[in-house]
């Protein structure tokens, strides 16, 4: 703003239209944030690929979670499909799924470790209680191999694991 005022024939009410318009700049400033669409995802596993969008799922996958396992414990899927995950919880506690490189699974489970009650929001995972389901929207962008694991405290450490291969 301080660029209009040292401009000595600027009127008051060219002023006034300037505040107008850093409002108009202010409001839009955290929607630019995002970026053009189709930029480079670089949030939670983003070795894998990207949060996928619910409209474009190419494939469903069900995976069941138990003491202390996956039920597939292998998941072979393309490059370039979006896949809906649903966790089924077929345990008696608390479960979730969470997909990474084995690097990030492995420093998120000793994270996981000294915070227990830690809660997590991420879009590469989902939690589900006993009996429950969970669902997360995963476009995988990225051939290699990656992993899936809970990581509630001691679960991935006693095998609660599995992995992913994407062609
Ligand atoms: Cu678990």
């Amino acid at each position: 703003m301080s660029r209009y005022r040292n401009t000595p024939k600027r009127t008051g009410a060219f002023v006034g239209g300037a505040i107008l318009l850093a409002a108009a700049i202010a409001v839009s400033g955290p929607a630019a944030g995002h970026g053009p669409p189709g930029a480079h995802y670089d949030g939670h596993a983003a070795a894998l690929g990207e949060p996928g969008d619910p409209k474009t799922v190419t494939r469903t996958m069900e995976v069941q979670g138990q003491e202390m396992k996956f039920v597939p414990a292998t998941l072979t899927i393309r490059r370039g499909e979006t896949v809906r995950f649903v966790f089924k919880n077929t345990g008696q506690l608390k479960h979730e799924m969470m997909i990474g490189t084995q690097k990030e699974l492995n420093e998120h489970a000793a994270l996981m470790e000294k915070h227990p009650e830690m809660e997590h929001d991420d879009p590469n995972g989902t939690q589900a209680e006993p009996g429950k389901s969970g669902e997360f929207v995963w476009k995988f962008t990225k051939s290699g191999q990656f992993f899936f694991g809970c990581l509630l405290p001691g679960h991935y450490q006693q095998g609660m694991k599995g992995s992913i291969v994407v062609r």
